[in-house]
């Protein structure tokens, strides 16, 4: 347009020349051509998307800072495609854990024409924000929802970091029955796509272990006050209690637990194995008493990795890792690489390229995708709290 216009002026100032009209026509200085604007495809925006607003913000916020740092080292270290200098942009969206919000901000990027996008964090948001995204073509990676169905709706353009619900469900409830020694064991869940997946999986498992699930609760994401359903559980007299759902929920549960002397074992899934549900169990958590597994983990040589990116993590923002960011950090660098192995940006190039990923080192470990965009040979880091601190207890595959 600037130099559609330019060229205007330079033309009608030619013919007022020849018509002997100089002194009047010519062009004021304001009119020079100002410097050319970075054409479009220099930037490449890629989307994040978690809740950063509301109870879960802090997992929402440590999600948004994997996207960021990989997203500055990236440019940092110089991103060729398509064979220029390209700058990636990262168009981070607060979805506020709610369906509705997941929906609307996931058009929201489709319609800033986003090459990709990296979230959501909730499976509840994730799986009807993955028709929107695979309806236009955008290849979408979610560093953590595990609810099954994510990957199972058919589209091309959905994958996943962690372990689903299933493996993480299943391994839990054995794991209550075979090493915790739980007979007896109470479910609750939160009624999210998350919490009430994970503990039907955590359920069959128990059974088929030959444990008796005693009691089955539910709350919301959204609740405080658990007496009513801790009450009834207590009459249960159950070994082992386990909540489907998330940290902000569960810590105020081990409160109340406590308050109304429940001694049993507590357990959760990945949404609970954060730093934060240390700070908000606080003093209600004894040692060994609560038990976890964060979808996702390494071993052996691939420890240095993680342990790296904790230490710059920390450096950066001055919070530790709550659970996710090494993930989305991971689906970044994932998502680049592959365009940069297509040489371009346009998602019909590179989505093949980025379903064909195979193991990328990332600092969450090797990844690469089955045909569903499920990672493969996903692994699960059992952890319990013990000294205040989360402690891993095994790696399981
Ligand atoms: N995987 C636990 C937290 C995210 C989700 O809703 O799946």
């Amino acid at each position: 347009m600037q130099i559609k216009s330019t060229l205007t002026l330079i033309a009608a100032a030619t013919l007022l020349v020849a018509c002997g009209k100089k002194e009047e026509a010519a062009p004021a200085p304001a009119a020079a051509p100002a410097p050319a604007p970075v054409a479009a495809a220099d930037v490449v925006k890629i989307g994040h998307v978690g809740p950063t607003s509301g109870a879960i913000a802090h997992l929402g916020k440590d999600n948004e800072n994997g996207a960021r740092m990989a997203i500055e080292e990236l440019n940092a270290a110089g991103v060729m495609i398509g064979g220029k200098k390209v700058t990636l942009e990262l168009l981070a969206e607060d979805d506020a854990a709610d369906p509705k919000q997941g929906t609307a901000v996931a058009q929201k990027l489709v319609d800033a024409k986003v090459a990709g996008v990296v979230g959501h964090l909730n499976s509840g948001t994730t799986i009807p924000a993955s028709k929107i995204y695979s309806d236009a073509g955008l290849p979408q990676i979610s560093p953590s929802a595990t609810n099954p169905k994510y990957t199972r709706q058919g589209f091309k353009t959905t994958f996943r970091m962690v372990a689903d619900d299933t493996q993480l469900g299943g391994t839990l409830g054995k794991y209550a029955v075979a090493t915790l020694k739980g007979k007896s064991i109470a479910v609750i869940d939160d009624r999210t796509a998350y919490g009430q997946g994970v503990a039907e999986e955590f359920s069959k498992a128990v059974e088929a272990a030959g444990g008796k699930v005693v009691a089955k609760e539910f709350t919301t994401d959204k609740a405080t006050d658990f007496t009513s359903i801790l009450t009834t559980i207590k009459s249960k007299k159950p070994d082992v209690v386990f909540f489907g759902g998330m940290d902000a929920v569960a810590g105020p549960m081990l409160k109340q637990m406590k308050s109304l002397a429940i001694k049993a074992k507590f357990m959760g899934g990945d949404g609970i194995c954060s730093t934060e549900l240390v700070k908000l169990g606080g003093d209600a958590i004894a040692d060994d008493q609560v038990y976890c597994a964060e979808a996702g983990g390494v071993e052996g040589e691939a420890k240095a990795g993680m342990e790296e990116f904790k230490t710059k993590f920390k450096a950066k923002y001055n919070a530790d890792v709550q659970v996710y960011a090494p993930y989305v950090y991971d689906a970044v660098k994932i998502m680049v690489a592959a365009m940069v192995k297509a040489d371009s940006s346009d998602p019909v190039k590179y989505l093949p390229v980025l379903a064909a990923t195979a193991d990328y080192k990332g600092v969450t470990g090797p990844v690469s995708f089955d045909e569903k965009g499920d990672i493969k040979n996903g692994a699960l880091t059992l952890k319990t709290v013990r000294g205040g601190q989360l402690t891993t207890l095994a790696v399981i595959r």
